[in-house]
């Protein structure tokens, strides 16, 4: 097996983008464990050995799971969301964890606006309009707007001021919450979700998930939000408390959702499923070819520098 790096194993749960692959099995002695016929034998037979883990979040790394691996190291993960790995117990263990901040900002906003924009205009319902022949019989029914209207972004990181930076491009107020304020922007900051939620009409959902933000998005936030409002989660399922989500739907507490996460995925609710104005993605916010390349390249990279002794690129905080 060619490695640069002559014993340091890493295991490879499930599969990443086939460049970064490509790159990380020729660099370093990796265990494909989805390709392998008895995945449980093998992953006994190599975990004495494995220093290097390449996580893509479908993993639960707690610490049960690093205790399958002495000598493990890195825990390099596919993803700037790290809610599925134990930080602390890998920090005990001397565990490094790093993520992929940076290469998907953009292509997580850009997918943010494309929801945002279907859910407010109903652009896939009316691609199934045309397709089904109802536009002979008549107009597609007149929809929401952007005109005039607030975007209230929960979550000013990285991420959220670049949808942010975007909704300015469309005209849109920007009002944010954050764990604290900002004071490089302009925006305006609401002191709780609740309170964001009264200031807007469109609130997306761009924080981490965790303990600390689960269901912040619950009742009060989506009366707060108004029967004109539109919820858009491009984060985690874990922030948003689904069954007030889909009363709140159901009732007209709101007007839609544009939802990308969800807390039971890739299983989403029948309830959600049913409900003809609301937009349902299966978490593609950075699911393109190049950014997910750039995330892999990202994780090698973190696996390499470690492994040469020059230490991870983006451990995480
Ligand atoms: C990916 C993500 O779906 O970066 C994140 O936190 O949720 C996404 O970019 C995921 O990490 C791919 O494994």
């Amino acid at each position: 097996m060619p490695s640069s790096f002559p014993g340091f194993r890493v295991l490879v749960p499930d599969p990443l983008p086939a460049g970064g692959l490509a790159r990380l099995t020729k660099t370093f002695d990796a265990l494909k464990l989805w390709e392998e016929a008895d995945r449980a034998a093998a992953l006994r037979a190599a975990a004495p050995d494995i220093r290097g883990l390449a996580s893509t979040g479908a993993q639960r790394i707690d610490s049960v799971f690093l205790d399958l691996f002495p000598k493990l190291e890195i825990v390099a993960n596919l993803g700037v969301g790290y809610d599925h790995i134990d930080v602390a117990a890998a920090r005990a263990r001397g565990v490094v964890v790093t993520n992929t901040p940076g290469v998907l900002v953009d292509e997580v906003a850009d997918a943010t606006m494309g929801l945002l924009l279907c859910a407010v205009r109903q652009l896939p319902q009316a691609d199934s309009f045309v397709r089904r022949g109802d536009w002979t019989r008549g107009p597609f029914p007149l929809s929401a707007s952007l005109k005039g209207r607030v975007l209230g972004v929960l979550g000013l990181g990285d991420i959220g001021r670049a949808i942010a930076r975007r909704a300015e491009a469309f005209g849109l107020k920007i009002a944010y919450h954050n764990r604290s304020r900002r004071d490089d922007v302009s925006y305006a900051y609401a002191a709780s979700p609740v309170e964001l939620a009264q200031a807007c009409d469109i609130l997306v959902v761009a924080a981490p998930g965790g303990p600390q933000t689960r269901h912040i998005v619950g009742a009060r936030v989506l009366e707060a939000l108004g029967p004109r409002g539109i919820l858009v989660n491009i984060a985690r399922g874990s922030l948003v408390d689904t069954a007030a989500l889909i009363a709140a739907l159901q009732q007209g507490k709101i007007q839609t959702a544009a939802l990308d996460v969800f807390a039971t995925e890739p299983d989403v609710p029948a309830e959600l499923r049913a409900m003809p104005q609301v937009i349902l993605a299966p978490h593609i916010g950075s699911a393109s070819v190049a950014t997910r390349e750039a995330m892999a390249d990202l994780v090698v990279e973190n696996l390499t520098s470690w492994a040469s002794g020059a230490g991870a690129v983006t451990p995480v905080a």
